[in-house]
């Protein structure tokens, strides 16, 4: 917070026309205060800067000799990543993959060979030629014996940005262009949100804009952060970083706003804005929300009129609230024997909420839990009560921790990615699209792979899950993101092939069969928007160095597996990589003409080493979410059936769920911390990382900046460490009936008792391979989480929900193998 933020003239600016008169782009060119292009062409020093950008934000890759030796932040960055060191070292780190690999007994003896030795490191290497050859046949064996079907192509995960190498619609348009696959459907991180949401409040709200920063230090009195931690989460975007959430609280924190913090940890927006800290019980706050919405009712603290105009179903709502339906009054006192927070403590928040114009912040972590789908329900029922939807400075957020929500939105053309192939239009986000002979919700593979054939509810309908036989990934790492690892282990051995293309030697390529070395995006060279909400920028995301050893782009894999296909053609449409570039970017161009802007030609934009700045509009800085709905109701009606939030959905109470009723409830979870089922004393918190995204990075020097005696940290209050005699820098064993760990463990009372953080993403490090449920000697959190859907209607992931033990680790300590290359 110490940081100053300077409006920066590093950046290319549009033509100052407004509106293009029938002026060709080389007339524009003189309007853009350009420097001259020699000069962008840069002097020939030794040493290059090269302009490019991450999901981290915009960077120099700084090259001597053909090496990339640092990665300096662009100067228009208003709070650049930690993380950069570690996204240079990705490209060159010990645990790089160099050369297409083979597991030797699928190579010997045939695809299914050996399950057992998955992840046991016995590769060949193989030719390029010889490898794509292998994944071509294979395609075609597994199609023609088991059908399209059993190919699996949902790859999900994280990737690198760009709108050219988006390895998984490339992916998924090799496998449209030469037959069908089995797809995934949704996402690890909002997976139930999305899927409730627009019952309530008729859009996936989840990435939706959020009341701008500016407008909530100008009107927000009391602002709420609910499981939600900008100054951590948003450090990455699914596209290029804009780090607008920093100068953001700076905002807030100046203009003296009130700060609450509802998290198990005390986080670094908490620290950052002196807030106060609540500690609920993990996975109750739904509970406590009740708790909330009682006192406002029987107070007479809610606002009516609200309800009566913008909502329906609070009727039906009531009698749960009041415990007229079922003979427990969601009191705070209530509340309180669920959540721990006391009773007084609730009545008061409620009284604090009513008075105050107050934000309510909530983060995507509390719907990551069994029942997931009830908390943003709840969330917007309490808001709904509080009335203060659609005013400056209140109402809710559901993204303020993620990729800068709340910083403005800038007037742009949108980039247009390279398509699947499948003819289907596929608005906004990759992982909505819907190609594929079917679909599965994306973290039921696991179920699937175990169950074929089994009818699954899924959103109101039934699937039947497919028979797979393959598994294809690129650009995620399953054996870091699927939790309940052990389960996982069981289901692989259904497969008789897996395939990973990657950068890193991850869990995932470690336990796949052929492995192909990707390039990283600072190889090749690509286009991507800057700030998911902000789309500040375009930027070129240039190629810092060559490939290292024999790695290629996704593109170039894909399309010479196409070729052997004879899809080659159909493939690259005979373009080549700066051929789809510029030609994406000749597309935004036109679009900006129509939006009244001008954007200069390509070369200049590609030669510049700037990236292209967009214009704001006064109406964006003072964005207030709903606003417009609360204008006029009928106007700009919601998605819903009623055009209202729905605190009561007809719709969900036709599926009869018993594990989703049709208006907001506290369902107790499967397990959680002091509750009636659970057998282990300590809920872990599986937090997005500091120092890394999810796994990436995990492998490079970011590593030894957090590592506790090389594991991964376990933080843990005095108090538990106390009651069982452990110190600071103890190497731990963590473990429940799912999976054992090692980790390091961290003493402090920033965490609450009763709850150890292990953050996701530790890469999965068995000491015997060959042995479901062996000690893992790094630390990858998802051995000990469960694997339970979070109900039928989302059937969405539980990467939040585990309990498990501590004690200290006595044995031998085995050593970690996983950061260098396999044996
Ligand atoms: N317990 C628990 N589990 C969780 C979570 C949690 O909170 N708790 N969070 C969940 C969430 S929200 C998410 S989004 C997932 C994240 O899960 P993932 O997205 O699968 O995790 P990443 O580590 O980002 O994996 C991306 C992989 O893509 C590779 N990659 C990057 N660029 C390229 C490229 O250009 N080509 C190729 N071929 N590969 C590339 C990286 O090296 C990395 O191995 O995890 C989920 N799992
Ligand atoms: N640095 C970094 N940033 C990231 C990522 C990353 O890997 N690293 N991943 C990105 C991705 S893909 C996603 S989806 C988002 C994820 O965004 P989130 O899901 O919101 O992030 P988490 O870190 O899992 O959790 C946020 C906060 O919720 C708290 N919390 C956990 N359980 C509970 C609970 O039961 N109740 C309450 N009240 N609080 C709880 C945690 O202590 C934490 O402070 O982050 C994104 N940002
Ligand atoms: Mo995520």
């Amino acid at each position: 917070m110490t940081k100053t933020y300077k409006n920066t003239s590093d950046d290319l600016t549009l033509s100052k026309r407004d509106f293009l008169k029938g002026a060709g782009a080389a007339a524009a060119l003189g309007f853009t205060g350009l420097p001259l292009l020699s000069r962008g062409a840069l002097a020939q020093t030794a040493r290059k800067s090269i302009l490019s950008g991450c999901h981290w934000g915009v960077f120099y890759g700084l090259v001597d000799d053909g090496r990339a030796v640092e990665f300096k932040p662009w100067e228009g960055d208003p709070a650049p990543s930690p993380q950069l060191p570690g996204i240079r070292d990705s490209i060159y780190s010990e645990s790089r993959i160099r050369y297409p690999m083979v597991r030797r007994a699928w190579l010997e003896q045939g695809p299914g060979a050996d399950l057992d030795g998955r992840g046991s490191g016995d590769f060949v290497r193989v030719s390029w030629d010889k490898a794509i050859e292998l994944v071509a046949n294979e395609l075609v064996r597994v199609r023609e014996k088991y059908g399209q079907q059993a190919v699996f192509a949902g790859s999900y995960g994280w990737k690198s940005p760009g709108k050219l190498h988006n390895c998984q619609t490339l992916l998924r348009r090799m496998m449209n262009l030469t037959g069908s696959y089995t797809n995934s459907s949704g996402d690890y991180s909002t997976g139930a949100a999305q899927v409730i949401l627009p019952y309530v409040s008729g859009s996936i709200e989840v990435y939706e804009q959020c009341t701008t920063w500016k407008n909530l230090s100008e009107n927000c009195e009391l602002m709420v952060f609910w499981g939600c931690n900008p100054l951590n989460n948003s450090q990455i975007s699914w596209q290029v970083a804009d780090h607008g959430a920093w100068p953001g609280v700076e905002m807030l924190k100046k203009s003296g706003a009130k700060v609450l913090c509802i998290d198990p940890v005390r986080t670094e927006t908490c620290k950052a804005l002196n807030g106060e800290w609540i500690a609920p019980r993990p996975h109750t706050d739904v509970a406590m929300m009740l708790g909330i919405a009682h006192t406002l009712y029987e107070e007479n603290l809610h606002d009516e009129d609200f309800l009566d105009r913008y909502t329906t179903g609070f009727d039906k709502f009531l009698p749960y609230l009041r415990g007229t339906s079922d003979g427990t009054p969601k009191s705070a006192d209530w509340a309180e024997q669920i959540c721990g927070v006391p009773a007084d403590q609730l009545r008061d928040l409620a009284r604090r909420f009513a008075k105050n114009r107050t934000m309510l912040a909530l983060g995507y972590s509390t719907q990551r839990q069994h029942h997931g789908e009830q908390i943003h329900w709840m969330l917007i029922t309490l808001a709904s009560m509080l009335g203060q939807i659609g005013l400056p400075g209140g109402g809710y957020g559901l993204s303020y921790h993620y990729s800068s929500g709340g910083s403005p939105t800038h007037t742009t053309p949108i980039l247009k990615a390279i398509d699947d192939a499948s003819g289907q239009k596929s608005e906004g986000a990759a992982w909505l699209a819907q190609s594929g002979s079917l679909s599965i919700p994306v973290s039921r593979l696991v179920e699937t792979l175990l169950n074929p054939g089994k009818k699954m509810q899924f959103n109101g309908h039934e699937i039947e899950l497919p028979l797979i036989k393959l598994a294809y990934w690129a650009g995620g790492n399953p054996f870091s993101h699927q939790q309940d690892r052990n389960e996982m282990l069981r289901a692989w051995r259904e497969l008789d092939t897996f395939i990973v293309h990657d950068v890193q030697w991850t869990a995932s390529a470690r336990h796949a069969d052929i492995v192909l070395p990707a390039t990283t995006s600072y190889e090749r060279n690509d286009i991507e928007q800057v700030g998911d909400y902000a789309l500040s920028h375009i930027v070129a995301m240039k190629k810092i160095v060559d490939p290292v050893f024999e790695a290629r782009s996704d593109f170039d894999i894909f399309a010479a597996i196409a070729d052997k296909l004879g899809k080659g053609y159909e493939f690259t449409q005979g373009r080549d990589e700066m051929d789809w570039i510029r030609g994406i970017y000749e597309a935004a161009k036109i679009e900006a003409r129509a939006k009244g802007m001008e954007m200069p030609v390509f070369d200049v934009f590609w030669d510049s080493n700037k990236p292209l700045k967009f214009p704001q509009s006064e109406a964006a800085a003072d964005f207030v979410r709903h606003a417009d709905f609360r204008a006029d109701p009928l106007l700009n009606a919601l998605g819903t059936a009623s055009g209202k939030f729905e605190l009561y959905s007809t719709a969900i109470e036709k599926y009869h769920y018993d594990d989703c009723p049709p208006h907001p409830s506290w369902i107790e979870p499967i397990e959680r911390l002091d509750g009636p089922t659970t057998r282990y004393p300590l809920h872990i918190a599986t937090n997005h990382p500091q120092m890394r995204l999810h796994s990436q990075l995990c492998g490079t020097v970011n590593r030894k900046s957090y590592e506790i005696a090389e594991r991964e940290p376990c933080w843990m209050n005095p108090k538990d460490a106390a009651a069982r005699g452990l110190s600071n820098g103890d190497v731990v064993r963590v473990f429940n009936d799912r999976g054992q760990i090692l980790a390091g463990l961290t003493i402090t009372d920033e965490i609450r008792p009763g709850v150890v953080r292990i953050n996701e993403g530790g890469w999965f490090d068995p000491v015997n391979p060959r042995e479901i449920g062996s000690l893992d000697a790094y630390g990858d959190v998802n051995n000990l989480t469960t694997g339970v859907a979070t109900s039928k209607l989302a059937q969405s992931n539980c990467g939040h929900t585990g309990m498990a033990e501590v004690e200290r680790y006595e044995g031998n300590l085995p050593p970690v193998t996983v950061f260098s290359q396999p044996a």
